[in-house]
C-alpha cells in the first residue's frame, strides 16, 4: 500500500507567540481545542484516517502536557509499525540552537527520519482545522510523477497576503510562487478558479503549508544549511528545477495560528451546521479517552452550546459557547460567546476544606462572561463580570490578556470575587 511508504512530519510550532498566553505554559500542539481535544489531534487524526501510521511531531519546546497527551492517547497494537513520536528541538554537538524555521526543524531531525523506510514525506502544519484525505493527495502526487506536491486552496484578497500564493499551468504544475505578497502585488497573482470560488471572491491560490516531498529530493534540499524555511526559501527555489504539483482542495480549512482565528474556529463549532464536522464517522477526530462521567445540568437555558463530558452546570444561560471537560459553572451565571477549556481534575470536598480554597475551579455564581477564552483550571469568583469586545484595548496582566477584544484568562488564574473586566 502506498501509505506504508509515507512518513508524516507535523510542524508543531515555533515560539507560539501568536497564540500567547495559551502557549505560555505548554507547547502549541498541546493547546486544547473544541472542549476535549488538543491541536495536535487534528493532523494526527487526519493521518490515521488516511492510514498513515508513522508520525513525528516537531516542537520547539517539550511540554509535559504534550508528551503525556501523546503517550496516553495514541496506543497502537504491539504488532503494528505505527507510532507518534515527539521530537523537541535538541542540542547536539552539531546544533547548538533552536530550530530557526520550518525547514531547519526538519533538517535538524533528519537523522531520526532516516532510520525509517519511506519514499515520501508528508509535511503538515500543527495549527490548522480541517479534515482532508491525504491519501488522495498522495495518489495525485505519485500519478503525476511530481517531486513535490503542495496542497492549495482558493482564498480572497484579504487573506491572500498571509499565505504563500502560487500559479499553476493546465496540468496543475506550479509555475510561480510568492510567500505572503504585499497587497499591491496581488493583481498579478490571480488564478482561474471554479465558479463557486469565483462567486466568493476567492481568486488566489494559496499554499496550505501541506507538502509532499520525495525522499531523495528532501535529503538533497536539507543538505543545504542556508535555507531555514519552506515557504520563504525551499518552495520558491525548488519550483523551477523540480516538478511541483498543486493539489487543489476546496473543503473547509482554516489556519488557527492567532487568538482571533483560534477563538472563531472554536465558537464556529456552535453553528447549526458547523463547517468542521466532529460527527462524521469516517473522519473521526481522536483524543484521549478519559472515562469521564456524563455532564449534569440544572436550570440552564442553552442556546447553541457545545458541552463536553464531566461538567457540573447550574448556570442561568449558556449561549454560543464551547464548554470543556470537567467545567463547573455556578447558579445565575451567564456565559455568552465564550470558549471555556475546562479543568484537568476535580477538587474534592476534602481538598477544598483542607486547603481552605475560597474560589473553586470553574465559574462562580452570578457571573457574566462574554467574548472570552478561559484557559484550563481557572477560578472565576462569584459576581465577576467579563465583558469582552472591540471596545477593550489590548492589555496584559498576571491574570489575563486582552487581544482583539477577546479576554483570555490565563491557565490556573484566579479572578477575585466581584472583579470587572
Ligand atoms: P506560516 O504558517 O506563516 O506560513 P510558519 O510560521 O513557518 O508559516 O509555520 C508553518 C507551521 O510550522 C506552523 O504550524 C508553525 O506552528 C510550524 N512551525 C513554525 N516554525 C517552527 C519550528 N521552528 N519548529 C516546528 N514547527 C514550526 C506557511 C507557509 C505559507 C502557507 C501557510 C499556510 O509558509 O506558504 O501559505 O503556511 O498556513
Ligand atoms: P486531559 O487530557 O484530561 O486534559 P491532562 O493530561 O492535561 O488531562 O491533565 C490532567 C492531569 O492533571 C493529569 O496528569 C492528572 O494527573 C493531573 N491532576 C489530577 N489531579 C490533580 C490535582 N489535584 N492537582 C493537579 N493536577 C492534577
Amino acid at each position: 500500500m502506498i501509505n506504508d511508504k509515507v512518513l508524516a512530519i507535523i510542524l508543531g510550532g515555533g515560539q507560539g507567540s501568536r497564540l500567547y498566553p495559551l502557549t505560555d505554559q505548554r507547547s502549541k500542539p498541546a493547546v486544547p481545542i473544541a472542549g476535549k481535544y488538543r491541536l495536535v489531534d487534528i493532523p494526527i487524526s487526519n493521518c490515521i484516517n488516511a492510514d498513515i501510521k508513522r508520525m513525528f511531531v516537531l516542537t520547539q519546546f517539550n511540554s509535559a502536557s504534550l508528551n503525556r497527551h501523546i503517550k496516553d492517547t495514541y496506543h497502537f497494537s504491539f504488532f503494528s509499525s505505527a507510532f507518534v513520536d515527539v521530537l523537541a528541538a535538541e542540542q547536539t554537538p552539531h546544533n547548538k540552537t533552536w530550530f530557526q524555521g520550518t525547514a531547519d526543524a526538519v533538517r535538524q531531525s533528519m537523522h531520526h527520519f532516516l532510520r525509517h523506510d519511506f519514499e515520501y514525506v508528508l509535511i503538515l502544519s500543527g495549527d490548522q482545522l480541517y479534515q482532508m484525505d491525504y491519501e488522495l493527495m498522495i495518489n495525485a502526487h505519485v500519478e503525476s510523477k511530481a517531486e513535490i506536491s503542495i496542497a492549495t486552496i482558493p482564498v480572497n484578497a484579504k487573506d491572500a497576503t498571509s499565505f504563500g500564493i502560487l500559479k499553476s499551468n493546465s496540468d496543475s504544475v506550479i509555475t510561480s510562487f510568492i510567500e505572503k505578497p504585499s497587497a499591491d502585488l496581488l493583481p498579478d497573482w490571480t488564478s482561474e478558479v471554479s465558479d463557486d470560488m469565483k462567486s466568493q471572491g476567492r481568486n488566489y491560490l494559496a499554499s496550505m503549508g501541506i507538502y509532499i516531498f520525495n525522499r531523495d529530493l528532501l535529503i538533497k534540499l536539507m543538505s543545504d544549511p542556508t535555507t531555514n524555511d519552506f515557504g520563504k526559501e525551499i518552495i520558491p527555489q525548488s519550483i523551477e528545477s523540480h516538478k511541483t504539483l498543486s493539489y487543489q482542495y476546496e473543503g473547509y480549512w482554516t489556519d488557527i495560528g492567532n487568538i482571533d482565528s483560534f477563538f472563531e474556529a472554536n465558537i464556529g463549532l456552535t453553528d447549526d451546521i458547523p463547517q468542521f464536522d466532529l460527527y462524521d464517522k469516517k473522519k473521526r477526530i481522536y483524543t484521549r479517552a478519559r472515562m469521564l462521567p456524563t455532564t449534569k445540568l440544572a436550570g440552564t437555558m442553552l442556546e447553541k452550546a457545545v458541552i463536553a463530558e464531566g461538567c457540573i452546570i447550574s448556570a442561568a444561560k449558556i449561549e454560543k459557547s464551547v464548554i470543556g471537560i470537567r467545567s463547573r459553572i455556578g447558579k445565575e451565571s451567564t456565559v455568552i460567546n465564550t470558549y471555556m477549556m475546562g479543568s484537568d481534575f476535580y477538587e474534592t470536598l476534602e481538598e477544598i476544606d483542607h486547603n481552605k480554597i475560597e474560589i473553586l475551579m470553574g465559574i462562580g455564581e452570578r457571573c457574566f462572561i462574554k467574548n472570552a477564552i478561559l484557559d484550563k483550571n481557572c477560578r472565576i469568583g462569584d459576581d465577576v463580570r467579563i465583558n469582552g469586545g472591540k471596545h477593550l484595548e489590548d492589555k496584559e496582566t498576571d491574570m489575563y490578556s486582552i487581544k482583539d477584544g477577546i479576554v483570555v484568562v490565563k491557565k490556573g488564574a484566579t479572578i477575585p470575587k466581584g472583579y470587572v473586566i
